[in-house]
């Protein structure tokens, strides 16, 4: 309800709906020209909207004056911003044989080591761990931190179980692609609709909305360089795609 308030008061003109075929998508809110971060602050402020469009101008005011001068570093050349990768180099090993069926019914990956399988030229990443996993201890570079919770630099990545994942063989998948027109990607294209319960983002990134198939709703926001360790009854294991934005 409020998209529609919005849309009307600002011209804007997203689409929530995307096929596989057009990955693009417009963001979902504009100003001027600039995009609005989306975040709690909006659920919050939802409730006490009404269809005013001087109450619609003064929260967009709000909003962009609090958000995007902390955008304002990703914004610049963003179409240009190196995307993390890894190599897709066949590991020699036999797969085990979650592995072998996850490969087999998503095509196009490859196994790059002993629990990890790859696709769309290494910037997606699914971990199958072997056995349950301790819980990931953070690395901290001089500047960024190399690793959040086992999620790398440079990726938003996507946990099977609650925190992180952790003392779990819970499954772990991650992206590296986000883009400032919208990268839209579908987890179901690796086995992984419906799993996730835990997130990190350890990536500067406008925001990645997380989207339910069956009833076509945000689940939730992601915003740049933050994680959630549940998600939360309401939107556990329902996510089945995203669009990120830089
Ligand atoms: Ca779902």
């Amino acid at each position: 309800m409020y998209r529609q308030r919005a849309l009307s008061a600002t011209r804007v003109r997203p689409q929530r709906r995307v096929t596989r075929s057009s990955m693009m998508v417009w963001p979902l809110y504009l100003v001027d020209g600039k995009r609005l971060f989306v975040n709690d602050y909006e659920s919050k402020q939802e409730s006490n909207m009404r269809a005013n469009t001087s109450e619609i101008l003064s929260f967009m005011f709000v909003a962009a004056t609090g958000v995007l001068g902390g955008c304002v570093g990703n914004d610049a050349g963003s179409e240009s911003q190196d995307v993390a990768r890894v190599e897709m180099v066949p590991w020699s090993g036999t797969p085990r044989p979650e592995i072998a069926q996850a490969l087999s019914e998503h095509p196009g990956g490859v196994q790059i080591n002993k629990d990890q399988i790859a696709w769309n030229n290494g910037t997606v990443v699914l971990t199958i761990p072997s056995e349950p996993q301790p819980a990931a201890q953070d690395s901290k570079g001089p500047i960024a931190l190399a690793t959040v919770h086992g999620c790398p630099s440079g990726w938003f990545c996507f946990y099977q179980d609650i925190n992180f994942n952790a003392n779990t063989a819970g499954r772990r998948l991650q992206f590296s692609d986000c883009s400032s027109g919208g990268t839209a990607q579908f987890l179901t294209d690796y086995g992984f609709g419906n799993q996730t319960s835990s997130w990190v983002v350890n990536k500067s990134l406008g925001f990645v909305d997380v989207i339910d198939s069956e009833t076509d709703s945000d689940l939730w926001f992601e915003s740049g360089n933050s994680s959630s360790s549940w998600v939360g009854s309401a939107a556990n294991d329902r996510a089945d795609w995203f669009i990120c934005f830089l």
